[in-house]
């Protein structure tokens, strides 16, 4: 069984699942008494970050912070779980690079803009649609998807019990935990 520590980095849409997902995997991880933290919008960009807006700059200064955060975290021996956009491949990239190679997981939550905009829980791509909010991800601003992640979770196709399953599975087989 494992025992290092690593960071599980959930990339997608807004609205594509990430939040919901990376906090059901968290739970079945504590549940397998495997001890994580999740950092997402509510605990980063609220807190250190929240000098940051959503120009391309901000964006990628946001995600290089988070890395160094994810990094600090693997360095204590924890596993971390990432809940950002993070549109950028080169950002996504460098994360991966300031950790070693066994301690990056992406994950990419792949849902098509149409269901995520169906969805809209906070009303956001309305917004973009109005003009409302400029440079927004998927409407005036780029998603970039994964080339290679680790996982592809359609949260289209399936609920979010089966992605977090699907996840669990492959940190199982790969003996991450
Ligand atoms: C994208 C935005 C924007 C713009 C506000 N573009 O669905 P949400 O609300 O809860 O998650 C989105 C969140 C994106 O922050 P991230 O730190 O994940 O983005 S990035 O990785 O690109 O830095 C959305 C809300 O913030 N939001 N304005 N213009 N999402």
């Amino acid at each position: 069984k494992g025992n290092h520590s690593f960071v599980l980095w959930f990339t997608g849409l807004s609205a594509s699942g990430k939040s919901t997902l990376a906090n059901a995997v968290a739970r079945k991880l504590f549940q397998e008494k495997v001890g994580n933290y999740v950092l997402d919008g509510d605990n980063i960009r609220h807190g250190l970050n929240k000098d940051l807006g959503f120009s391309e700059e901000a964006r990628t200064e946001n995600i290089r912070r988070i890395g160094e955060v994810a990094k600090l975290f693997v360095d204590s021996g924890t596993i971390v779980l990432t809940a950002f956009i993070s549109p950028f491949r080169a950002d996504r990239t460098q994360v991966r690079d300031i950790l070693e190679a066994d301690e990056f997981v992406e994950v990419f939550v792949s849902c098509p803009i149409e269901e995520c905009e169906k969805r809209d829980p906070k009303g956001l791509y309305k917004k973009a649609r109005n003009g409302e909010i400029k440079q927004f991800t998927g409407i005036d601003s780029p998603y970039e998807e994964p080339e290679n992640p680790e996982i592809v979770v359609s949260t289209h196709l399936h609920s979010i019990e089966e992605c977090a399953d699907q996840v669990i599975q492959y940190l199982k087989e790969k003996q991450f935990i």
